[in-house]
């Protein structure tokens, strides 16, 4: 009797364990109902534009309230100062020319700062342009040593590229296999990069650093982490339009993993994105939520408290309730193109999740005449598909490769260009 009272709470952990354990075997996926897209909440059709122009507007307050947060009114009307602070003239051997420019929360001093490192080819001229975050800072994208090491706080690592949450001058170009700048640049595109940990250091520490310093704590469903990324990408593209560089009209927002959740979110609320990639985003960001495939609502969840509003995780256990559901996020880019990548070692990002969500949401497409993925079940392997909605599974692991770029440069020209 004793000892099994005391093997008791082993064994309630460990079957806890074993049901949060993820999902691999698509056999097990549950059964589910999706919420439509083409069908307003009070059950309407939605069959012309004007009503996909409402449904539009009900899906992303559904979106806002229950998943990523609602973005606070003073935030949507902050405007920020830019100010150049660099400009490489001969970056890439002469071929680019690269400007570093700081935004700044007017009447802030020693508030935060959003470090913008701009790349576009020689001559300038306006051209179109990817915006995205990179994970450690805009020194790791391109080993030169002229541009500025960031001062932002970081994530430690064990190779010493951080030291006591500084980068090291060992971190320059770290993340450069990321980032085929000069591809982008010989293909006639500019890149912009903003380092997110400037705009909220990723960590859950209630809310207190980054942007919340101006903003304050969010309140309700306020947004978490993954909403002020978003913000971020906005005020970025505040900038963008008014670089003669940069072809403001022709931005694409790009972002891999939990910064392909932001720049899903970033491409569905602010409309003047003109192209959106989601790179291996999973959870949260491409893939279906009721799935249960790799990582679940829960789960992200309870490791990332941090990144969606405190509604969000009321619906855990209870995902059929869930008002929306990823395919719908898609949706909202329309008739914008946007492009969904998967890579076949990602199954914790549920690769059949993502393409299911980009072509299910490929309906809203269909209202203005435009083809998305088209009727195709899962495509093969490195075998990209669809046309306003592009997707590809690649092989290889959860990462940004020269393959996937090459896609989105090909994307971006058909559609950019
Ligand atoms: C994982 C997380 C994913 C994804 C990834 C990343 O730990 O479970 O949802 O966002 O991190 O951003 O690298």
């Amino acid at each position: 009797m004793k000892l099994r009272r005391a093997l008791l709470p082993v064994l309630l952990i460990a079957m806890n364990l074993e049901a949060d354990e993820a999902n691999y075997d698509e056999s097990k996926v549950p059964e589910f109902v999706l919420p439509e897209v083409l069908r307003f909440e009070n059950g309407d059709r939605v069959s012309t534009l004007a009503d996909w122009g409402k449904r539009r507007g009900e899906l992303l307050s559904l979106f806002a309230k229950h998943v990523y947060g609602i973005t606070p009114e003073k935030a949507v009307s902050q405007k920020l100062v830019a100010i150049e602070t660099q400009r490489i003239a001969d970056f890439l051997g002469g071929k680019a020319t690269l400007k570093e420019v700081s935004l700044t929360f007017p009447g802030r001093e020693g508030g935060p700062v959003l470090h913008l490192l701009v790349v576009t080819p020689n001559p300038g001229k306006p051209v179109p342009t990817f915006l995205g975050f990179n994970f450690r800072g805009n020194h790791t994208i391109h080993p030169d040593p002229r541009i500025t090491l960031s001062e932002s706080w970081m994530r430690p690592d064990k190779e010493g590229r951080v030291v006591d949450h500084r980068a090291t001058e060992k971190s320059r170009g770290a993340s450069e296999e990321r980032w085929p700048v000069e591809e982008i640049v010989d293909r006639g595109f500019g890149l912009a990069v903003i380092y997110y940990g400037d705009i909220d250091p990723d960590f859950d520490d209630g809310f207190e650093n980054g942007v919340h310093s101006i903003f304050g704590k969010p309140v309700g469903d306020e947004w978490g982490s993954i909403g002020t990324w978003a913000w971020g990408l906005s005020r970025a593209l505040d900038y963008l339009e008014t670089d003669e560089e940069v072809d403001g009209e022709k931005v694409a927002v790009f972002g891999h993993s939990r910064l392909g959740k932001t720049s899903l979110w970033a491409g569905a609320q602010d409309e003047r994105f003109a192209l959106v990639i989601s790179n291996n985003s999973g959870c949260g960001g491409a893939a279906l939520s009721r799935r249960n495939f790799g990582e679940t609502v829960k789960r992200i969840n309870t490791s990332f408290p941090h990144w969606f509003n405190d509604r969000f995780p009321t619906y855990n256990e209870s995902l059929s309730s869930l008002p929306v559901d990823q395919h719908q996020l898609i949706a909202l880019m329309a008739p914008r193109p946007v492009y969904v990548a998967s890579a076949v070692e990602d199954e914790w990002a549920d690769p059949r999740g993502e393409f299911l969500s980009a072509k299910l949401g490929s309906e809203a497409w269909s209202l203005f005449g435009k083809e998305g993925i088209g009727d195709i079940e899962m495509p093969g392997v490195n075998e990209p598909v669809g046309d306003h909605v592009g997707y590809h599974i690649r092989t290889g692991k959860h990462d940004v490769t020269d393959y996937d770029w090459e896609r989105y440069l090909d994307f971006a020209e058909r559609h950019l260009k």
